[in-house]
This record gives C-alpha cells, sequence and structure tokens, in this order.
C-alpha cells in the first residue's frame, strides 16, 4: 500500500513514521524511535551529527523492510540549528542552540550592528539568543575558517537530507523563517542582514517552498542501505510548522495553537507579518507556515522545564517518571508560586529546580518548597503564562481568540490540559499527538498531489483523530 515516510527529530528524541491513507483516515505507525541530546565539549553544546544521520538510514531500511511503496520520505527537526560542510562533509558538529556563546553575540550584534527593531523590520524573528543570525556572526568571529572557500551552510534538516542526497540545491521555507536572515515579507532571504554579519549571501542555498521538488537517495547511500533510489522532498522542515499545519482548525472559528513538545510555541495564522515594535516587544515571532502564511507565535520555555527538572532528580537517584510528576503536581494545592517560565536563566540545560527557586529569591519571593509544590508552580506557571499570551496576541492582532488547539507530546499531561483550559477561559481541543510528524506526512502529500491542498490536510486529519476536549 502507498505509504509515506516521516523523520521527526526533536532535541531529546526522533522518531520514523510510516503513514498512510486508508478508507479516508490517516493511519500512522513508528517503525523506529532514537535518543538525541546535546553533548558538552571544551564548554559548548553540540549535536552528534553523524548519530543522526545513522538513525535516519536506520529508519529507512526499517521501513523498506516493511513497506515497498514509499512514495517520498523526508525530514523536519527543531528550528535554527545549521552545519557547515567542506568536501562533503561536516566541518565540526553543529552548535546546539542552547549553547550559550550567542547572549554575548547578540548584545554585541545590536549594541553596534543593528537596532533589535530594525532587525525586526527586516525578519520579524522574536529577539531570542539562539536565532541563527547570532550564532552565525558568533561563529564567523570564532572561527573564521569555517566559511572560508568552498564551505556552505545548510539548515539542520537539509543537511540532513543533504546526507542522504548530496543535493543541497534548496533551504527549505518553514525553517528559513527561523534564522532572523529572512526577509518576512520577501520570503527570501535579506541580503543586508547576511552582509551586516559578514557572511556571504550565497551561504545557504537558495529559499523554495516545501513540498516543491522531488529528488533521490544518493547511489551511495541507496546501495548502502540495500534501498532503491526512494524520492525525497523537502517538507515543513521546521517541526514547530509541520505541527501547525497539522492542527485539526475548523476554519469557521477564530483559533489558536499551542504546539506543545520540548517547547511550547503559541500563537496564530496570519496572512502578512506583523513587523510592528509593538510586535517585537510582546516577544512574538512572524515564522513561516507551510501553507504560506504566517506563524504569529511566541516560544514559551515549556516542557523543558519539567523535562530538565526530572533529568536532575533522577541524577540525583530518584527515579521519577512523568507520570509522577503529573501526580505530584495534582497532590498539592495551587499556593500561588508563579515565575517567568520564558527567563533566559532557563535556557541551558542544568538544575532546573535549583533555578527556579533562585528565580524566586532574585525577585524577593517566597520559594517553593518541597518537590512536589515546586512541579505544581511550574504548572501554575506555565497556565498562566498561555493566559497572558493569549490576551497579548489578541491586543497585537485585534482579534479574539475563540478557541485554542493543544498540538503535540504534551497533550498526554491532561492535568497540564485542565489547568490550561481554567486559564484560559475558552474552549481547549488536544490533538494529534504526534503533530508534528503528521504535519511533517501531510506537507509531503500534498507535494505529491495525493491532497489536494493545506485545507484538505487538516481535513483529514479532523477525520482521522479524537480530538480531546477541556
Ligand atoms: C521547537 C522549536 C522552536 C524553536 C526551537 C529552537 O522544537 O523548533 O520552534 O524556536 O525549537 O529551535
Amino acid at each position: 500500500m502507498k505509504c509515506w515516510l516521516a523523520f521527526d527529530l526533536g532535541a531529546s528524541s526522533g522518531r520514523a513514521v510510516l503513514g498512510r491513507i486508508r478508507d479516508g483516515k490517516l493511519e500512522m505507525e513508528e517503525i523506529h524511535r532514537f535518543k538525541n541530546y546535546p553533548y558538552e565539549k571544551d564548554g559548548h553544546f553540540y549535536w552528534d551529527f553523524q548519530s543522526l544521520v545513522k538513525e535516519i538510514k536506520e529508519g529507512i531500511r526499517k521501513a523498506w523492510v516493511k513497506e515497498q511503496e514509499i512514495v517520498s520520505l523526508s525530514v523536519d527537526t527543531w528550528g535554527v540549528d545549521y552545519v557547515i560542510f567542506r568536501n562533503g562533509k561536516p566541518v565540526r558538529d553543529p552548535y546546539c542552540y542552547r549553547d550559550s556563546r550567542t547572549v554575548a553575540a547578540m548584545e554585541r550584534f545590536h549594541r553596534e550592528i543593528m537596532s533589535e527593531d530594525e532587525l525586526y523590520a527586516h525578519a520579524g524573528t522574536q529577539l531570542m539568543s539562539f536565532n541563527t543570525i547570532y550564532q552565525l556572526y558568533a561563529h564567523q568571529s570564532e572561527h573564521p575558517e569555517d566559511f572560508a572557500n568552498g564551505s556552505f551552510g545548510a539548515l539542520m534538516p537539509d543537511a540532513l537530507l543533504y546526507a542522504l542526497t548530496e543535493d543541497h540545491s534548496a533551504t527549505e521555507y518553514t525553517f528559513a523563517s527561523t534564522t532572523s536572515l529572512l526577509n518576512a515579507e520577501m520570503k527570501q532571504w535579506d541580503g543586508e542582514l547576511f552582509r551586516k554579519i559578514g557572511v556571504r549571501e550565497d551561504f545557504f542555498a537558495p529559499v523554495e517552498m516545501p513540498g516543491k521538488r522531488v529528488f533521490l537517495l544518493s547511489e551511495a547511500v541507496a546501495k548502502e542501505l540495500g534501498v532503491p533510489r526512494l524520492n525525497v522532498v523537502r517538507t515543513a522542515s521546521h517541526d514547530t510548522a509541520s505541527a501547525v499545519i497539522a492542527a485539526p482548525v475548523d476554519p469557521g472559528w477564530s483559533w489558536a495553537y499551542i504546539s506543545s513538545g520540548t517547547w511550547a510555541l503559541l500563537g496564530t495564522e496570519l496572512g502578512v507579518p506583523r513587523l510592528d515594535s509593538r510586535d517585537r516587544k510582546a516577544h512574538f515571532t512572524n515564522e513561516g507556515g507551510a501553507n504560506g502564511k504566517i506563524r504569529f507565535l511566541s516560544n514559551i520555555m515549556g516542557t523543558w522545564l519539567l523535562q530538565e527538572t526530572r533529568r536532575t532528580w533522577n541524577e540525583q537517584g530518584k527515579n521519577i517518571s512523568f507520570d509522577e510528576l503529573e501526580q505530584m503536581a495534582q497532590s498539592v494545592p495551587d499556593r500561588d508560586f508563579r515565575f517567568n517560565p520564558d527567563d533566559e536563566v532557563f535556557l541551558a540545560p542544568g538544575d532546573m529546580p535549583a533555578r527556579i527557586r533562585t528565580w524566586f529569591h532574585d525577585h524577593y519571593l517566597a520559594a517553593p518548597e518541597t518537590d512536589a509544590e515546586l512541579v505544581r508552580c511550574i504548572y501554575d506557571s506555565l497556565a498562566t503564562c498561555f493566559r497572558d499570551k493569549i490576551r497579548i496576541m489578541e491586543f497585537c492582532t485585534g482579534r479574539r481568540v475563540g478557541r485554542l488547539h493543544i498540538l503535540g507530546g504534551a497533550i498526554r499531561d491532561k492535568f497540564l490540559m485542565k489547568l490550561t483550559a481554567e486559564a484560559c477561559g475558552i474552549p481547549v481541543f488536544t490533538g494529534p499527538v504526534e503533530a508534528t510528524a503528521t504535519g511533517n506526512l501531510i506537507t509531503q502529500m500534498v507535494g505529491c498531489g495525493e491532497l489536494h491542498d493545506f485545507e484538505d490536510g487538516r481535513k483529514l486529519v479532523r477525520e482521522s483523530i479524537e480530538v480531546g476536549q477541556y
């Protein structure tokens, strides 16, 4: 039976999912899953690029054993990160966006080169220290040799596809829109921004809309895996873009979404970008949607806070699962502990319980004492932050939000969903849980003409999943 293969790589795990349409419904089957976590070397955080390539190859091998009618495959990943290649190989492992070298670079860039408002008027991206523009700015001043003759850059999903296909002729649009180097209105690289950071404009390949072109696994990779030269397409390769295109929205409603994996990305869809200084100060970004619309959204630290809390405690021998965290949160009442989950101090990996308590201390506030209180305060702070962001977004866009769709892994956490619905005071709909892989598949299906357009894709999701309601 005809199927499509999606690789969805998150900052803590990756998966390969086969998708088929059976009896008018999208059917998904996870066939491979692997861990992903940045490693630290000489004070910097990196991704292990070759191991990601190896896992994707393993996924292709497994898919081929199961299904021989693979129409196409594609890859999406978290945003902003890139790889520099020379002679077909990465010049070094890619930096992880949580590496703090960019904090000073961002300050220097805005102090010496361009104001925050001016950059926002070009790129319209939420100013976050990990955006590609600051990463490249820091990178080329520390390691100019990486940019010398014959090297080129590829954004993470394009870099992974390059390793599989040897094709580096295009950069996929939705991912390019996370870099802060794309002109938000023109949907093309902004030459002036490249000049400002001293990187040549053709460092990345030209921008292309997702699903537009089919290319093939390289001969070498096909031979190594014992598979034919399968079709490859560029899906909506920014994971959030894939998730949002899978939102089972009813177009008759004014809706917002939270795409919730490691991050919580809260936003809506707009026809054109909003590049006003007030939108910047509200911490909203104008990223590109698979359907060419603008994903007007704000990054919120999200379940990263819970993931790192759990990791810290488990390193101390406590051995706590996510379900247990949820039970702990439920076991104590709301005692009004609220912190700003968006504070930069929570960005890098580390001892989150200690950092949260320090945050309260630094703001002259009483801090949660017990472990359960600390977990509960993360839940309450997230729900409150979601409510506030929706209100701010309503002010920016002048549009009331009637419904909230929550997509992705965090919907398994029923208590967080309940608190969010209570805080926001609007109906909350949940699903799909594998939103990113779903959107990756849908974009491939639109690309090859199996689905007419993205509205068709969203209709397919509506008809295929059971939407939760709070
Ligand atoms: C979510 C995400 C966000 C991006 C962050 C860093 O996984 O892609 O959209 O801002 O990761 O890349």
